[in-house]
Parts: structure tokens; sequence; C-alpha cells
């Protein structure tokens, strides 16, 4: 039996619909309809299908997850072999290349399309009719595996070009990666199943993208991105390779944004740079740059050596994971006592600098890699990150070696360690007797982001504190120039530098101020925030929990932290020394928020499903409301998420209006 044309229509309408939601969440990164709505649309074309299994076909969006394969992955021989690219490292090598292309062309003036090098996995997916047939690893360049099952469940690939004239074939060459965010959930979530670490984004896109189950590479998040063209056929490719780019993109595909046109070898050792540069904010892992002659005309005259194109060069950025020894484990002791085991490392060049220290992290992170002195180690150097220790090279171990003990008694002062956060965090329970943490909070205090006392470095913060000068935060003010020259190797000249940067420092700012103190989990947005929400210090001071929980950004824990800092004798000691001493600030204007919830005073309570809480929180604070955590007679209105708990039960005895997330969403929409 013939099924009704309006339910083909109806179909193929929401094929239509939901493939573009698609298309502007996981290409465009610019979603225009709720999670909630796009579920809705999800649900009725799989509810339609259920009852006309007739009308499903491959492209639609509910068949991106197929079943598992019966004998693995097959193999996949390229028509047109997938090459790799050749190297560089230094300038001069860039220059080298760009000679050579000028040599063989005869051109002086090579335009040249740079882009991101991906640190992913690459991939081919073969499009017929506008339809994807196929997914394929590189493998060996030659014959790769066949992936189809798995690429189709990536969102970023489109099961069907956006095109009313596709080619009738065509290849698409390109990069499937974790990204940097993706990546640290997924090995949070392994930690909580219990399930395998991965060593890196790139290693988590190859091992999700090689699961023989597609229904598990399908819950990874992967991204493809395009980058060339393999076979084509009846179809003529625009001119330049920054062109192709862009038909890609009018196809549906995901192409790197971080991509120009230039001309020269000097302008693409400064494309390097800026690259450089701007590493750590792409939200994916890059390698390097690849550089490309842009013309096809060119890029065709120039050809191949050996498995390299002529006309295209990968600058690479410095290897960021060497192998090394540890030398040995010591722990540090930090401001708040919090214990960190390092590594002493022999020295290695990784990311661009010498590296002899590595981070061990915490507790757990020791045991669950294993580390033990004379381990041969893989160290990682990511932009500014801290180095550290990401696997151990098992078979290069001693068979002699010993697991790693870790103290029971702080290194510095032998009070008892003390683990918190399920036995993650170890701290040393000695508090301000523990010198090391009176160190760490001087050297906090003095640094350039808070009280910014320029000279006052870590070794003077030491030598002052073992010297017995100084116990305090406090105290650095009443040093004087006399004490300051009398200490080892410290020339007349530094001492008098030195006191006059204490005395420039007093004229500071009340974000730096509060920074400086140390508060626990207070960073300097927070800072900002407290000053800009109370104006000054005694009304920090006298805040209460609740009125702190106002602040954009505070919760719970942080309130509290706050709260118990200032009514600490001690820290109130510390601050009264420091205001004496004539630190001062200029006042600060309390940011009112204006809008139309001024003078409301709101709670949220319960979990939120489509925005976060302190998304809500931030944006009823935009509009002027106080967004309290406890309900009393004062709060105007109560906003409960699913499992809202007693606070609801509370306002409807008290007559206070409980309202949902739906009529939250529907106000701010
Ligand atoms: N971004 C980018 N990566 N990548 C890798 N472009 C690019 N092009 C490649 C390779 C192997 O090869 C073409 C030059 C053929």
């Amino acid at each position: 039996m013939d099924v009704d044309s309006s339910i083909v229509k109806k179909v193929e309408k929401l094929c239509t619909e939901i493939d573009e939601h698609n298309h502007r969440y996981y290409v465009q990164d610019q979603p225009s309809i709720a999670d909630a709505e796009y579920d809705r649309l999800l649900r009725q074309l799989e509810q339609l299908e259920a009852t006309h299994p007739e009308l499903i076909v491959a492209t639609s969006p509910t068949q991106r997850v197929g079943a598992k394969p019966d004998n693995g992955f097959a193999e996949v021989s390229h028509e047109l072999p997938m090459l790799s690219l050749g190297n560089a490292f230094e300038d001069e090598e860039v220059r080298e290349f760009h000679a050579r292309v000028v040599n063989r062309l005869e051109i002086e003036q090579i335009e040249y399309a740079v882009e991101p090098k991906l640190d992913g996995l690459a991939i081919s997916l073969l499009y017929e009719g506008g339809k994807l047939i196929r997914g394929a690893t590189r493998g060996d360049g030659y014959t790769g595996e066949d992936v189809t099952l798995n690429v189709r469940a990536i969102r970023s690939v489109p099961l069907q070009l956006r095109t009313s004239t596709p080619p009738p074939r065509i290849e698409i060459r390109g990069e499937v990666v974790m990204p940097k965010a993706g990546f640290d959930a997924l090995n949070r979530n392994q930690t909580d199943i219990g399930g395998k670490l991965y060593v890196n984004p790139r290693n988590a896109a190859a091992g999700s993208l090689r699961q023989l189950d597609p229904a598990i590479s399908a819950t990874r998040p992967l991204e493809f991105y395009a980058y060339s063209a393999g076979i084509t056929e009846g179809v003529d490719l625009p001119p330049t390779h920054s062109g192709v780019l862009d038909y890609f993109e009018s196809l549906g595909l995901r192409v790197t944004q971080n991509r120009s046109v230039v001309i020269g070898a000097e302008a693409l050792i400064k494309a390097y740079e800026v690259m450089g540069e701007s590493r750590d904010s792409l939200s994916y892992e890059i390698d390097g740059i690849v550089y490309k002659v842009n013309l096809i005309t060119l890029q065709e005259r120039l050809g191949f050596v050996s498995r390299a194109p002529r006309w295209a060069l990968a600058r690479k950025f410095p290897a960021q994971e060497e192998m090394t020894i540890v030398e040995s484990i010591d722990v540090q002791v930090g401001r708040t006592g919090a214990i960190t085991p390092v590594a002493r490392l022999k020295p290695v060049f990784v990311g661009g600098v010498t590296v002899s220290n590595a981070t061990l992290h915490n507790h757990t992170e020791i045991q669950r890699l294993d580390v033990r002195v004379g381990d041969t180690v893989i160290v990682r150097r990511a932009g500014d990150v801290i180095p550290e220790v990401v696997s151990v090279v098992i078979d290069q171990r001693n068979t002699n070696s010993q697991p790693y003990d870790f103290p029971t008694l702080c290194p510095v002062c032998e009070s008892d360690i003390v683990y918190e956060d399920q036995g993650i965090i170890g701290r040393c329970s000695g508090g301000l007797f523990c010198q090391a943490q009176v160190k760490e909070s001087i050297k906090h205090f003095v640094s350039r982001k808070a009280m910014d006392i320029e000279g006052l470095g870590s070794k003077v913060v030491d030598v002052l504190v073992d010297d017995g000068l100084i116990k305090n935060a406090g105290d650095i003010f009443s040093i004087t120039h006399e004490q300051f020259a009398a200490l080892d190797r410290m020339a007349e000249k530094s001492a008098q530098n030195l006191i006059d940067s204490i005395e420039k420092s007093k004229r500071t700012t009340l974000p730096r101020f509060l920074f400086g103190l140390g508060i626990p989990q207070i960073g300097e947005t927070t800072a900002g925030q407290l000053a800009n929400s109370f104006g000054d210090l005694e009304s920090i001071r006298l805040a209460t929990e609740e009125d702190l929980q106002a602040v954009p950004d505070i919760g719970p824990i942080v309130a509290k932290n706050v709260s118990e800092f200032f009514a600490q004798k001690h820290n109130q000691e510390v601050i009264e020394k420091l205001l004496e001493a004539g630190i001062t600030w200029p006042d600060v204007e309390v940011a009112e928020q204006d809008g139309e919830l001024s003078g409301k005073t709101i709670v949220l309570t319960g979990t939120f499903s489509s925005l976060g809480r302190t998304e809500a929180k931030e944006k009823l604070a935009a509009l002027g409301a106080k967004v309290t955590s406890s309900v009393s007679k004062k709060t105007d209105l109560v906003i409960a998420g699913s499992e809202p708990g007693s606070k609801v039960d509370k306002a409807e005895k008290l007559g206070v209006l409980v309202v949902g997330e739906v009529e939250l969403l529907e106000y701010l929409s």
C-alpha cells in the first residue's frame, strides 16, 4: 500500500529541517533552536519512520548510527594515494621551500594558502551524487580501512551534500579531530567508569574512530575538517586552494576558519608566528601550519617528489611531547597547603624550552600513572601550561624499581598530610605553622597580578621568612632599608629599589588587594566581581554567605570560603596591619544593574536542563535581580528546575510564587 503523500512530504520536510539544524550546530557553531525543540523534531521523525519503515533513507538524520560490522574494518584501496607533507622546523627551511617553488615556476610572486595543521587522523570521504558512500582512514597512503559506519556518526560529516547540483563523484579529504574540551570530558567520563584514559586528543580521535561499534563512536565528540579534494568526476573545482575550501564550505562541510592567503616567504614565516600565538585559543589541537601554493594550475606544474607534493609544506611547532627519565620525585607545598608531587627529570627540550621538572598533579595521578624513580616517561609541555608527565614507558622500566610511596608527613613542617576530596588532594595540616604555606602566601600577595611589588621575588621572600624578618604579608611594609641591605648578596641600590617598589605598591586597587589576600578559590575575576558588587572592603567583610552568593559566579562553596576567611582572627589582624601600613585604593563604583527585575530577589533551585544555573543567574542579574540561595519572606520568586528539594516547600509555605524552567526560558527569550 502506498503511503499517503502528505506523510512522505512530512518525512522529507523533517529530514531537511533536522539536517539544517545539524549543520548550524555542528558545522557553523550557530544553533538556532533549543535542544528540547531539536529533540522533539527528531522524535517526530523517528515515530513516522517507525510506522512507515519504507520511507527511511540512508541520508536520514536518524540513520547516523548503524549496527556493528561482522568482520571488523574492510580494506580500502585509495584510487589516488593519500600523500604526506614535507616538514620544516626552521624559518630557513621555509625560505628554501619558497625558493624551490620560485625556481621551478620562474615566478617571483607566489600566493600561498595557509591553514592550521590539525593534530588528528586523516580521513577520506567519498560522495556520489551528493550522498556519502564511504569513509576511509589514510592507512599507509595507498590502503586504508573502511570506517564508513563510524564517520557517518560524526555530526559534522554531511550524509548528503548541501547542494542541488552535487558533483557526480567527489572525494573530500580532511582530518578527524577531538576538540580539547571534548577530550577532557571523555577522559573524565572514562575515569568515572574505570575505562581506558587517552593520552592526548589525537589518540582519542583515532581510538574513537576505530571503535568496532559505531554506537560507541557516536558518543565521542569527534569533528571533521575538510582540507583537500581527492578524486573528482564531473565537477570543475575553483582555480585556487582557498576557493576549493570555500566550495567545501558551501557543500556543508566544516573547514577551519583560521585560514588566510599570503604572498612570499616572510609572510609564510609571519603566518607561522601568528598561528603559534593563537594555538592555545583554538578549540582543537594543532601541531603546525600548512602552506600550499594557492593556484591549482601552479600546483599541477610543480607536481610531486616521492610521496609529498612540491607545492605544500608543513611547518611544525616544536614537539610538545618527549621522552626522558625521572631522576627523583619530590613534593611541593602550596599556599593553601596543597601537596603537589613533582618529577625531577633528566633535562629534555620539549615545547620549545628545556624542562627539568614536571607536575604529577596529585596522589591519585601518581597511582594512576604508577610513576617510579628511574622510569622513562613521556613529558608534555603545551603552550604556557606547566609540563606534565603523561605516561610511563613500561617496556623500559628497571626490574627492581619500586612504586612511589606518597609521604604521610609534610616535608617542610612535618605536620600530618590529610587527604581531601576522596583522597585525591593531599594537604599539609600545619596551616601557618608551615613555613612553606607562609612563604607561598606572601609570594602570592606580592605577585604581579596582586600587589605587584617589583623585585620582591621568590628567593628574597624565602630569605625574609627564614631569617624571621616577616611572618605574614602584613610585615612586608615594616622592613627597613637597613634590613634589606643586610641580606646576603643584596646591593645597596637593590635594597633602595625594593623599598621604593613596596612604597609604590601601597596605591593599589581593591580587586588586586582582595586577590592578594589569597582567599581560597578567589581568582582575579571573582575578586573583581566582589569589588564591583560591594564597592568596599568593609561590606565584603560583613557580607553574609547569602549576600555573597548574589555575586555572579559565586556559589555556596566560594561564599563559605570568603566568609570563613574574614571570620578568622589571624586574617583580620593581617588585614588591619596592611591597612595601617597605608594601603589604599580608589573608590569602586558599585555596578548597579538596572533592569526590569531591579529590586526583585529570586532564588534558583534544582537542576536546569537547558541552561546552566550560573548562566541563569547571570541573565537574571543582568536584568537587575538579586539572586540568592535561600528562601525567605523577602524572596519575590523561586524558579525551580527538576528535583528542586525543600526550597519549593518553604516557598509555598511562605506564599512565595514558584515557577518552572519553561517559564524562565520564555521570560528570558
Ligand atoms: N591542513 C592540512 N593538513 N593537511 C595534511 N592540509 C593538508 N593537506 C595535506 C595533508 C596530508 O595533504 C595535501 C597537501 C595533499
